[in-house]
């Protein structure tokens, strides 16, 4: 039986997932899964070997560019070595300890990849945070997840030590830079001095790998852990048969390393088959460098979030020619058929749509060369396990299923509708956005009095963060658009920018229940029915 199901379409239904179940046979399918599994021994090291052997094209494993044109390529014996020597950095160096945590905050630089292999070289967990973080984002991180150590970059660097005191289990503070920095180790030229050799840890499935942090409908985002069992997913043929990539592909994934789509689609899908991880650092996302970089390099397969196509689409996409360009996939929100056609038009390719939480990994998904139906998020695709706050956990689980929080539909041939959101949740340009982050952020202005947050249509990023607020009476005399940009800056300074409410509306009051809760479903529906 597949781990998703609806109702018959077109009865939405909550789509519901079934992880792996600890007391079945560990089986997925006719695979049966290890009890120890590293990625970066099992699969990199192999790749590895096949190219001494001269049994992979001479392809880099990891092709990095950025705006300057300057440009890094690793094959997996380079990398390889690179990461080991990570690996001893890490735990040499700096003591950690298997089990340890370690928090990432690198935007796309080459070190980035090799700080997340050597952390499973190691057997240390990281947690990958986008560099869109605040110092209090920073904190929260570093303090709910007990992290031994932090990895960043320069920009990054002062907003991590003035909070550091407040972190009493950090005791590792490793900077990727040209420069020194007081009170951090200086990661460049320890990973120089490093040794190459080091005996990779042989991870147990239920070990720790890998955390993310995910957006809920109440407080802060809460803490989503995976195992190896994650990377051993993106190993199954099953899931292999989705992309269908080659040891000759270079696959390109525009998403920020702060997700988990990051971390599959450009780490462990691509190395898992023996192919190119191409990486194109944008200090500031620009269409027009997506266009012309498809353009200039052998790319031959991409994966964004359907903003990212819609953003592309802004620009005149048949003026450029995408040479090598074969297979677009779509993640993180929903690709309407219109956008689909367009990119259809422009490019001759479908676009494949993915869907998966960082609960879970990917779910579902349109393989390659299955007959699409425009606005399907395709089929289900193998099972998955997922950790997280134990009551929180318990409550998103039915049985055996796990409870996705979106709503959807499963027709006669097994492909899944994506409908929407069960909560309050909104998504954003495919970035997952808990209302009360925000509204705790302006609850923080003296303007504020209190605010309701929820999602609001949008043509370009399919939904936009609104906040309804009731302004404190020495407020209300004051310019209103002043006063938006002034919140809207506000909650740019207080927490990760890309949570901003692009939309702010000031109310004189807002629906209530009569025990006092705000009533955001009449604010939705009142918003959807002004957005028609
Ligand atoms: O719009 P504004 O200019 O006022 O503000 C923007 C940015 O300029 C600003 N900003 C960005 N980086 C900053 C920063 N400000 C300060 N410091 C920084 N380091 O913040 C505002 C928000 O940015 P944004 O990222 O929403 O908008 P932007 O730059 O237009 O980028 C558009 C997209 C489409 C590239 C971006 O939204 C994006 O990457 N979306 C995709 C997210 C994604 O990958 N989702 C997948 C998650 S994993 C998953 O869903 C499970 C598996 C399928």
């Amino acid at each position: 039986s597949w781990p998703i199901y609806g109702s018959l379409h077109p009865h939405p239904r909550h789509l519901l997932a079934r992880p792996f179940s600890r007391t079945e046979t560990p089986q997925w399918g006719d695979y049966e899964i290890p009890k120890e599994f590293n990625f970066a021994s099992d699969v990199m090291d192999h790749w590895a070997r096949m190219e001494k052997e001269g049994k992979r094209d001479p392809l880099p494993a990891l092709w990095w560019v950025n705006d300057k044109g300057d440009e890094v390529k690793w094959n997996f014996q380079e990398l390889g070595d690179l990461t080991r020597q990570a690996a001893n950095v890490l735990t040499e160096t700096c003591g950690l300890q298997r089990g340890d945590r370690v928090v990432v905050i690198l935007p796309r630089i080459p070190d980035l990849w090799l700080v997340t292999v050597g952390c499973m070289r190691a057997g240390l967990v990281f947690l990958p945070g986008t560099i869109q973080l605040t110092a209090r984002d920073i904190l929260y991180r570093l303090q709910s997840s007990k992290a031994e150590c932090v990895v960043t970059n320069e920009t990054l660097a002062p907003a991590v030590d003035s909070v550091a005191s407040d972190c009493p289990r950090l005791k590792i503070k490793l900077l990727v830079s040209e420069n020194n920095h007081d009170g951090w180790l200086d990661f460049k030229t320890l990973l120089k001095a490093a040794s190459v050799d080091h005996a990779c840890v042989k991870t147990k499935m239920q070990e720790p790998m890998t955390i993310f942090f995910s957006s809920g409908t109440t407080g802060p985002p809460k803490m989503v852990m995976h195992t190896p069992e994650l990377a051993l997913r993106s190993c199954l043929p099953s899931t292999r048969q989705v992309k269908k990539l080659t040891s000759s592909d270079v696959s390109w994934c525009v998403s920020d390393p702060g997700w988990i789509l990051s971390l599959l689609e450009s780490a462990l899908e691509p190395w898992n088959i023996g192919a190119c991880s191409f990486i194109h650092h944008m200090p500031q996302f620009n269409p027009e460098t997506i266009l012309k970089t498809l353009s200039r390099y052998p790319i031959t397969c991409m994966i964004a979030a359907p903003s990212v196509y819609r953003m592309l689409l802004q620009f005149d996409v048949s003026s450029y020619k995408f040479p090598t360009l074969k297979h677009t996939v779509s993640g993180g929100e929903t690709l309407l058929p219109e956008e689909f056609e367009k990119w259809k038009k422009a490019t001759g390719l479908a676009i494949h749509e993915v869907y998966g939480q960082s609960e879970t990994g990917l779910t579902c998904a349109v393989p390659r060369g299955m007959k699409i139906k425009k606005g399907s998020i395709g089929i289900s695709i193998p099972p998955f396990d997922m950790q997280d706050n134990p009551e929180k956990t318990l409550s998103s689980e039915r049985g055996d299923f796990y409870i996705t929080g979106d709503r959807g539909s499963v027709d006669e041939d097994g492909y899944l509708w994506f409908l929407g959101r069960t909560d309050d949740i909104i998504n954003a340009s495919g970035y997952r956005i808990g209302p009360s982050e925000v509204e705790n952020a302006l609850a923080e202005h003296p303007a504020v009095a209190e605010s309701a947050v929820i999602g609001s249509q949008d043509p370009l990023r399919g939904e936009v963060v609104k906040a309804f607020v009731v302004l404190t009476p020495e407020f209300r005399s004051h310019d209103p658009d002043q006063l938006t940009r002034e919140l809207q800056q506000h909650v740019k300074n207080i927490t990760a920018p890309y949570k901003y409410p692009r939309k702010v509306e000031f109310v004189p009051a807002l629906p209530k229940t009569i025990t006092g809760k705000i009533k955001r479903s009449e604010l939705q529906k009142n918003e959807k029915r002004r957005n028609l």
